[in-house]
């Protein structure tokens, strides 16, 4: 079993690029807060800099990324490799919102190509916020929270 820590990991979000879409950051970052994580949030139109400046500067474990005008395959090219540059090879990198230029794009290749490009997580626009809460919980070993350890955790995995 991995060992795991009650301490709140500080998370970067943040909607990428010339981007303006808002409202879908907004709900994430509520989530996290009300989950006990300490959110960092830069806004809307987030070049990949500003990113990386605020992880470095609040050490944070995690850079969570909206995009939602379809361009996040432009707009996220070579964070990784800019993240391993500035000294953080191990922060975790998810991806959210609208992320395939076209609908017709099935969304296995969408996540495929973006994990590709190094993300660790990348969810598609219906996504529950409580499974991006698990899967943070799970990547950074933070125990759940006190009153979740003997819930049942529903996902949208599940048959309804
Ligand atoms: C409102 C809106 C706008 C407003 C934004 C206002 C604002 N302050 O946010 C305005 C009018 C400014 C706008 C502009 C444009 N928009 Co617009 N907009 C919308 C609209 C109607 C709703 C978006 C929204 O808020 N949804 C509600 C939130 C809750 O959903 P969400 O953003 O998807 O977020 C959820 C998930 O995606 C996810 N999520 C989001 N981010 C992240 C991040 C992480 C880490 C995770 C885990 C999850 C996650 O969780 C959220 C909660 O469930 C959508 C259509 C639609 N019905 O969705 C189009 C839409 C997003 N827009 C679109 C487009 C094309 C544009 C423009 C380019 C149009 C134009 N030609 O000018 C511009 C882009 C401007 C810019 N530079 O960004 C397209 C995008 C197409 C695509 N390829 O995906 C859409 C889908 C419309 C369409 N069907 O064509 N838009």
């Amino acid at each position: 079993m991995s060992e795991t820590t009650d301490s709140p990991a500080t998370i970067v979000t943040g909607v990428i690029g010339s981007d303006v879409h808002c409202i879908g950051i907004s709900i994430i970052e509520y989530g996290l807060k009300k989950a006990g994580f300490d959110v960092v949030s830069l806004g809307i139109q987030t070049p990949q800099e500003e990113f990386i400046n605020a992880a470095l500067e609040t050490a944070a474990a995690a850079i969570l990324v909206s995009s939602v005008y379809g361009h996040a395959q432009l707009d996220c090219r070579d964070l990784r490799g800019k993240c391993i540059e500035a000294g953080l090879d191990d922060i975790l990198l998810y991806l959210g919102g609208n992320l395939a230029v076209s609908s017709e794009t099935p969304w296995e290749d969408t996540r495929a190509a973006l994990e590709a490009m190094g993300f660790d997580r990348v969810y598609p626009p219906r996504v529950a916020i409580a499974d991006v809460i698990r899967d943070l919980r799970a990547d950074l070993a933070l125990a759940p929270p006190p009153d979740e350890r003997s819930a049942v955790v529903h996902t949208t995995d599940e048959a309804p």
